[in-house]
């Protein structure tokens, strides 16, 4: 029973992401969910991604967490239009889900808009599973998380086009590996790009900017 009821609740959430997904397309408007765990720096990488890319790319965002609006606040000191959701009202989930983006996306004027991020509620497990009509999804890890975590957390990873391992600044001081935490990025999903950055110092950060801008270039121009 509980598994229909679960099955149930997803295909609602693909048919809203399939309308979220025509809408983003009829407005021009290239869309990517970042997610990760609390505190891996998926608002410091958007601070750090806006200030280098919003001058040329009209962009905005779209950022979900369960309180607060620190992330908005943070996030709109860029000048780029920033949405904070607080999923309190939505029954404080751990995730964001089509319905939500459809709402928010109703307040937020995407005209002239080229790039929309979305910034996923902080969370590695139930935020994969929800489609919300996006081109891309990614996913954030951080040097201070362990190299195991793809392996423990295999839908996030199987379910991103690239993977962000960020906080390399502080590789001196740790005991992480980086060479490991890649092979098991890759073992979960051969082939994904990987982007080795420090939010913090900008260190890394040319080779993820192209990324996003070739994707951008791709939809204008009609490659998927
Ligand atoms: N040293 C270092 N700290 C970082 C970096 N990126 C984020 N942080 C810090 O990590 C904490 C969480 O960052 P935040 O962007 O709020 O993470 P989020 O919860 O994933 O949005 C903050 O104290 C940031 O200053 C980084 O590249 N290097
Ligand atoms: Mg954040």
């Amino acid at each position: 029973m509980e598994i229909k009821v679960v099955r149930k609740v997803l295909s609602v959430n693909e048919r809203m992401a399939e309308q979220n997904r025509r809408l983003f397309f009829e407005k021009g408007v290239y869309v990517i969910n970042i997610m990760s765990s609390p505190g891996s720096g998926k608002t410091a990488l958007l601070e750090k991604t806006l200030s280098r890319i919003a001058a040329d790319i009209p962009t905005a965002v779209i950022v979900g967490d369960i309180c607060t609006t620190n992330d908005a606040d943070r996030l709109a000191l860029s000048g780029v239009p920033v949405l904070q959701i607080n999923t309190d009202a939505f029954g404080g989930e751990c995730h964001l889900a089509a319905h939500v983006i459809e709402k928010a996306v109703d307040e937020l004027n995407l005209s002239g808009i080229r790039l929309l991020f979305i910034e996923n509620v902080g969370n590695l497990v139930c935020p994969a599973e929800f489609d919300l009509g996006e081109d891309r999804r990614v996913v954030v890890m951080s040097t201070t998380e362990g190299e195991d975590k793809p392996l423990k957390y295999p839908l996030m990873f199987r379910t991103c086009h690239a993977a962000v391992i960020n906080k390399s600044d502080l590789l001196p001081y740790l005991d992480y590996d980086l060479q490991q935490a890649k092979t098991n990025i890759l073992t979960v999903h051969p082939e994904m790009p990987i982007f080795t950055v420090s939010a913090k110092t900008g260190e890394g950060m040319e080779a993820w900017l192209d990324w996003i801008k070739n994707r951008v270039r791709e939809k204008s121009s009609g490659v998927k």
